[in-house]
């Protein structure tokens, strides 16, 4: 740069993407165009550092394949083939079609479904405008469940809410135990205080059936069966009983149910729970010293748990198991020590100003899960389901790539009699099979205000540069349809600004972001720092208090016995079990059944979910699609590195590069995700395997609860 040339722009914005870290942001900006995304240095969780995902997010937003412009299908759905059509043309065929179901008869606006997720997490371009729209019009709604319910409903179970750890304290903590996490690739900012705790003398342990490279950093690695974590949280405490490494101080005051979980963990010697996670009963040993002895020397043990070990049939009983373990020695007492899944329940988000639940009031609205949309979309009229979907409307979502036992998914997205609109930056999976593409903006092109589930800040984005092509914000996108669909009802003239007129349907974005922590968050310094930080105690629970009905940390729930379910956690055993496995003979074939092999399809490092696959760089570090495969299961089906092998089950079939690997422990095997399939070897990626079945709690998908057979080709 020449010395004498303006120093570029600097804007404050939030990560978008469904990451616990939520970065603050500074984009470079030089005569409107965004040159350079950095993390902000002071911002202290974010520490001037960005994941090289989103160090790309220029490379991202400047896409020659952006959508720019609205697109109307002109070839076959899936076919990928549209035109350019104007906004006028796109919005008033898309609000008169949706005003065609609605007006048909009571209760027909149900067959019109949203499809969202946390493509951004922001919580005006996530759920404000859309959900007002969805809300008046009656539309179904949605049961957003694809990624944490079961994890989340666990939490809330046990300890009242999703809160936990302040994550800047696990730098203090004396033991952390990283569970079902691959921080490195998917909560690097929390790995930053990890390492400064190793540093000053903590150790780590890592329990995850993958050897990631958070794994191979962490000082123990405990590489169980995917499934198994409640066995070993009962096995731990089964340890920490018999050697009487309890608080019964904070048992007896802030705790319920101790003596029945105290008698199921009883049920449960280091031997048999290390027969079910198919490791040594020696390494549970050696974990519950480590933890024991946190107690006895009165130092902090910390458990950072993560969504990957709750995908499975028993994830929200297994969260409970764990989540229980902090009380059972008192760890709460240090701001260093407890646990932390998410800390999202800590924000005072006024999500009923946001979303406007009450235009909903009074009209039947069936709910949807979008962990079983392969199935909801074929499912035809019926009584228990009411009528079948006509129309489906998808934003910050991609389910094509996404969402479990894709062949349903594509043969429901590619019903002719479905009318389906995407919102989209990009021709994805999903945009394929659009009716429309409705070009959306970025996070650099945009207003928005964040909440985090790592950490405790509110952020605010402000756009960067004006949008790019004929590109709007979500918000913008139902705003508009909401005039038209006002227009085509007389609102205006029949109510004097109800319905679809009302106000409520003009507000800019400015003013959600300003609705979203009204009252709680000073908005003035969020415009003038891009964060602040909420006022929360550093040991949260060290006296209970825990938002529980009690008060106390449940270890017992009256609310889920009240729903007929078991009041205590419990192992659950995956639908889809590894048959027998047998230490002896590590080598699956020796195994039974058709299916001998467990597969996880945790995500590859440098994408995000599915997005940034098609981002060159990124895609490039990646290379492939691939299967990692322990040496013991890939000789005896002659399956070498580097070979393309076909992954299979009775629900489909996946081609991709096999790695043997000591990624993968023997008898699972690591299919990285989350390709988009036109990206794959034949179109598919690896959820064209995984299972609708549903999680114990919460609902959510199973996506590591899935066996399948390998073979070379
Ligand atoms: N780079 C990157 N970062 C991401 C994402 C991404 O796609 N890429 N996705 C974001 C999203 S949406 C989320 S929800 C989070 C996901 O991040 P996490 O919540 O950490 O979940 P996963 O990455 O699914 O899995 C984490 C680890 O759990 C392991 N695992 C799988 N099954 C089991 C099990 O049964 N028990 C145990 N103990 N471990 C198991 C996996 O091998 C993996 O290494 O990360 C976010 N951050
Ligand atoms: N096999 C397997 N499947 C999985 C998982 C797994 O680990 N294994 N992980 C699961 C998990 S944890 C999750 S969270 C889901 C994630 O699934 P999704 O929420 O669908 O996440 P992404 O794949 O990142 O897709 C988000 C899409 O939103 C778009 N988008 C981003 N910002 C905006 C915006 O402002 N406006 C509009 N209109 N669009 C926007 C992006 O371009 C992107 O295509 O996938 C799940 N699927
Ligand atoms: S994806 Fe996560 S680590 Fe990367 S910039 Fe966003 S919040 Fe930070
Ligand atoms: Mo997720």
């Amino acid at each position: 740069m020449n010395r004498n040339d303006p120093l570029p722009l600097r804007v404050l914005g939030a990560c978008p993407h469904d990451c616990p870290d939520t970065c603050s942001l500074v984009t470079l900006v030089e005569n409107g165009m965004a040159i350079k995304v950095q993390g902000n240095p002071a911002h202290p969780q974010t520490g001037g550092v960005l994941c090289a995902k989103v160090s790309r997010y220029a490379e991202r937003t400047y896409h020659p394949e952006r959508v720019l412009f609205p697109l109307k299908r002109t070839g076959l759905k899936g076919s990928g083939q549209f035109e350019r059509v104007s906004w006028s043309a796109a919005l008033d065929d898309i609000a008169a079609k949706l005003h065609a179901i609605a007006n048909r008869g009571p209760g027909s606006a149900q067959s019109i479904q949203p499809y969202s997720y946390a493509g951004t997490m922001g919580l005006v371009q996530g759920e404000s405008m859309a959900a007002r729209f969805f809300n008046q019009l009656g539309a179904a709604q949605l049961d957003r469940t694809i990624c944490s319910s079961a994890g989340s409903e666990g939490l809330v179970q046990t300890l009242g809410g999703k809160v936990g750890m302040r994550v800047a304290f696990f730098a203090e903590a004396k033991l952390i135990l990283i569970w079902g996490s691959n921080s490195i690739a998917s909560n690097l900012h929390f790995w930053r205080y990890a390492q400064e705790a190793k540093r000053n003398g903590a150790k780590l342990i890592c329990i995850d059936p993958r050897r990631t490279e958070t794994a191979e950093k962490c000082h123990e690695h405990i590489a169980l069966l995917p499934g198994t974590d409640a066995a070993l949280a009962f096995g731990l405490m089964h340890e920490l009983i018999r050697n009487n490494w309890l608080d019964h101080d904070y048992l007896e005051r802030f705790t319920l149910g101790w003596p029945s979980l105290r008698d199921r963990a009883l049920l449960w010697p280091v031997e048999r729970a290390a027969q079910v996670c198919g490791i040594e009963a020696a390494q549970i040993q050696s974990l519950a010293r480590d933890y024991g002895q946190c107690f006895v020397d009165k130092q902090a043990a910390a458990i950072r748990l993560n969504y990957g070990m709750q995908r499975v049939r028993g994830g929200g009983n297994a969260v409970r198991a764990i989540a229980s373990l902090p009380a059972l020695t008192g760890a709460w007492r240090h701001r260093a020590g407890g646990v932390l899944l998410s800390a999202s329940g800590s924000f005072p988000v006024n999500r009923a100003a946001l979303q406007r639940p009450d235009l909903l009031a009074g009209k039947p609205s069936r709910t949807v899960n979008m962990s079983t949309i392969g199935d909801d979309l074929l499912r035809p009229a019926s009584p228990d389901f009411g009528p079948a979907i006509e129309a489906l409307l998808v934003y910050n979502s991609n389910p094509v790539a996404v969402a479990p036992e894709s062949g349903k998914v594509v043969q429901g997205f590619e019903r002719e009699d479905l009318f389906t609109v995407v919102l989209e930056h990009f021709k994805t999976d999903t945009a394929d099979y659009a009716d429309y593409i409705l070009p959306a903006t970025t996070q650099l092109e945009h207003w928005d205000v964040h909440g985090a589930y790592g950490h405790t800040d509110v952020l605010l984005n402000r756009p960067a540069i004006t949008p790019l092509g004929e590109a709007k914000p979500n918000t913008q996108i139902f705003r508009e349809l909401a005039q038209r669909m006002a227009a085509l009802a007389g609102d205006e003239s029949a109510d004097g600004g109800g319905g679809f007129a009302a106000p409520c349907f003009a507000d800019d974005d400015e003013t959600l972001c300003r609705a979203a922590f009204d009252g709680h968050v000073d908005f003035e310094a969020l415009l003038a720092n891009g964060f602040a930080t909420l006022n929360l105690p550093e040991a949260p629970f060290a006296q209970g208090g825990f938002p529980t009905p009690s008060g106390k940390c449940e270890f017992f729930s009256a609310r889920l016995a009240q729903q007929g379910l078991d009041g205590l956690p419990d192992y659950l055993e995956n639908y889809e079990a590894l048959a027998g496995f047998d230490k002896s003979t590590s080598n699956s074939t020796a195994r039974s059944g058709a299916y001998p092999l467990a597969m996880i399809s945790p995500p590859a490092r440098n994408f995000l979910n599915s997005s940034f696959v098609n981002v060159t760089s990124l895609r490039d570090i990646e290379g492939e699609p691939v299967l990692e495969i322990n040496a013991s299961d890939a000789t005896p089906r002659g399956i070498e590195s580097g070979q393309v092998v076909r992954v299979f089950n009775l629900r489909g079939s996946y081609r991709c590069k096999a790695v043997v690997s000591h990624r993968a422990r023997p008898g699972v095997v690591n299919g990285l995700g989350i390709w988009w399939r036109k990206l794959g070897l034949d179109g598919t990626n690896v959820n064209q395997l995984t299972s609708q079945r549903l999680t114990d709690l919460g609902r959510g998908p199973t996506f590591y609860d899935c066996l399948v057979e390998v073979a070379g080709e």
